[in-house]
C-alpha cells in the first residue's frame, strides 16, 4: 500500500477536505526518537513540539516582545503582498508548516484581489500538527468564502509527495517563519531538493528566514521573560510520554537556550537535573542520563542572505525578488522554479 492509499479523511464540509498522511514509506513512527536518544550527543526532532498543545504554546511565543521574528516577517509581508501577487500570477498556494496560518491571510488577501484569479482559490495547507491544521483551516472558511482549503496533516515530505491536483495555471510555495532554520544543512538540501520535485518551471516559492545579527538580540528571543519558550521546549516531553507511552518528569529538566556563533545559530536544549532512567514503552526505551547532561531539542539557523540565495540556486531556482525589514533583521526571498 502506498501513503495516499492509507491517507484518511478527517473533515468533509464542501470547502474543507483535510487528509492524514502517514509519516513515510520508510520509518514507523518513533524511529527519529529512538535513533536521536541513542546518539551522543542526544537530540530529538523538533517536529516533536507541536501536540495541541505545542502549537498553542508556539502561537504565543508569536506574541512575546523578545520575538522579533513573527511581527517582523509580518511586517514585511503587509508591504509585499501585492507585488508578490503581481509577480507570481493566479497560482493555488501551497503552505509548509502553516500552524496557524495567521501571516498566510496577507497572502490570501493579495492573491484574492487578483483581478485574473477565476474563484476559487486553493490553498494547501501541510502539517505535522493536526489541531493547528483543524483549527486554521475552519477561521480561513469561514473568513474567505472565495478559498477553498485541501490540508494534509503530514510531513514536509509525506505531504509533497501527496499534492492535490493543480486548479490554477501555477503554484506558489510557501515556507515562512524561519522553519527553514529547523533544518541542518544536510536536511535543508533534502527539504529543497523535495520542493524542487514538486514544482514545475514557472512555479515559485517564497521563503521567510531570520538574518544574523547581534547575538544578545536573538538570545533573548529563546529566553523569554515569561518563560514560554521553556514551556514549550518541555512539552515536547509531555508529547513524547503521551505518544509513546514514557515516563519523562519534567520537573527533572530545564530549558536551555544559546547562541552557537560558530555554526550561527540558536541551539535549545533539555538539560537533565541529575543521573536519571527514562522509558519510552511503545518503543522498547530506556535512555540514561547523566546529571547536566542535555538533549538538543532544535537547532534555529540564522542566515546571510546571500548564502541562503546560493543553497536554494542551487536546487534549480532563480531568484525574483528579495523584501526585507529597515533593519534588516528578516528576509522574504521570491524564487522562480527553472
Ligand atoms: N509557518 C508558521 C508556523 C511556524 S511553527 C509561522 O510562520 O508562524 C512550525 C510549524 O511547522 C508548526 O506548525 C509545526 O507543526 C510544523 N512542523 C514542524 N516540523 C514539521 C515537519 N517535519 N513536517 C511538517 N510540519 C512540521
Ligand atoms: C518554528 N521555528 C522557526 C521557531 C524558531 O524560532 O526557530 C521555533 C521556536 N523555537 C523556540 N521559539 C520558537
Amino acid at each position: 500500500m502506498d501513503r495516499v492509499q492509507r491517507a484518511h479523511s478527517l473533515h468533509h464540509p464542501s470547502e474543507i477536505n483535510i487528509r492524514a498522511l502517514d509519516a513515510g514509506e520508510h520509518e514507523p513512527d518513533g524511529a527519529d526518537v529512538l535513533r536521536g536518544l541513542g546518539a551522543r550527543p542526544k537530540t530529538l526532532p523538533p517536529k516533536y513540539f507541536y501536540d495541541a498543545q505545542g502549537s498553542r504554546l508556539f502561537d504565543r511565543i508569536t506574541a512575546l516582545p523578545e520575538y522579533y521574528l513573527t511581527r517582523t516577517e509580518q511586517l514585511i509581508l503587509a508591504d509585499c503582498a501585492r507585488r508578490l501577487a503581481a509577480l507570481v500570477g493566479p497560482a493555488d498556494l501551497v503552505e509548509l508548516g502553516s500552524g496557524s496560518a495567521r501571516k498566510t491571510r496577507i497572502v490570501i488577501d493579495a492573491f484574492l484581489e487578483q483581478a485574473a484569479l477565476k474563484a476559487p482559490l486553493l490553498y494547501v495547507p501541510i502539517d505535522v500538527s493536526e489541531a493547528a491544521l483543524e483549527e486554521s483551516a475552519a477561521g480561513l472558511v469561514s473568513a474567505y468564502p472565495r478559498l477553498a482549503v485541501s490540508g494534509l496533516v503530514a510531513t514536509y515530505e509525506a505531504g509533497l509527495a501527496a499534492l492535490p491536483p493543480r486548479l490554477a495555471p501555477r503554484r506558489l510555495m510557501l515556507f515562512l517563519g524561519s522553519t527553514i532554520g529547523n533544518l541542518d544543512a544536510a536536511e535543508s538540501a533534502e527539504f529543497f531538493a523535495g520542493v524542487a520535485k514538486a514544482l514545475e518551471p514557472g512555479d515559485a516559492l517564497l521563503l521567510g528566514f531570520d538574518l544574523a545579527k547581534t547575538p544578545g538580540i536573538i538570545e533573548a528571543a529563546y529566553n523569554d521573560a515569561q518563560n514560554v519558550t521553556a514551556a514549550f521546549n518541555l512539552n515536547m516531553l509531555r508529547h513524547l510520554n503521551r505518544r509513546f507511552d514514557g515516563d519523562f518528569d519534567l520537573a527533572r529538566f530545564q530549558h536551555r537556550a544559546f547562541f552557537n556563533a560558530a555554526a550561527s545559530r540558536i541551539e535549545m536544549h533539555l538539560v537533565s537535573a541529575g543521573a536519571q532512567q527514562v522509558r519510552l514503552r511503545k518503543l522498547g526505551l530506556a535512555a540514561r542520563f547523566e546529571a547536566g547532561e542535555t538533549i538538543r531539542t532544535e537547532i534555529s539557523r540564522k542566515f546571510r542572505f546571500a548564502d541562503m540565495a546560493a543553497a536554494v540556486a542551487g536546487h534549480g531556482f532563480a531568484l525574483a525578488e528579495r523584501w526585507s525589514d529597515s533593519q534588516e533583521w528578516f528576509a522574504l526571498a521570491l524564487f522562480r522554479k527553472i
